[in-house]
């Protein structure tokens, strides 16, 4: 994923979580950027928040980190990520997606071909494309 497709895809779930409005730092989506809003007026802007996100070198992402997101994605717990919890996922983000990119990116992500994205194979995606 370039740096672009991620803003992009940010960008699109920070409007959608106060329509395009600056966030409130009491709300629940705001909380954890906290420490983003440098002027302390409490509000989060879309400049400060992409500042944060280009600050964060994707590589730097703890592995502890990633396995909370792989969680959060595998609603039934199976370990793996089928295809309707991928698309769950791209839904969530605001993307819309067709079924047939969506076969793409599984495939592309599925190194042992059993249709599903495991832990191991979200981590080397997740390295990967960045
Ligand atoms: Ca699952
Ligand atoms: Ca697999």
């Amino acid at each position: 994923m370039s740096t672009q497709t991620f803003l992009e895809k940010c960008r699109a779930i920070f409007q959608q979580a106060n329509g395009g409005q600056p966030l409130t730092v009491g709300s629940l989506a705001a909380e954890m950027f906290l420490e983003i809003d440098k002027n302390q007026d409490r509000l989060i802007s879309w400049e400060e928040f992409e500042k944060a996100l280009l600050a964060k070198d994707p590589k730097e992402v703890t592995r502890a980190e990633l396995e909370e997101v792989f969680k959060s994605v595998d609603k039934d717990g199976s370990g793996k990520l089928n295809k309707n919890e991928v698309k769950r996922l791209c839904q969530e983000s605001g993307l819309k997606l067709s079924d047939e990119r969506l076969d793409e990116l599984i495939n592309e992500a599925d190194h042992n071909n059993d249709g599903e994205i495991g832990y191991e194979e979200f981590l080397q995606t997740w390295f990967n494309s960045s």
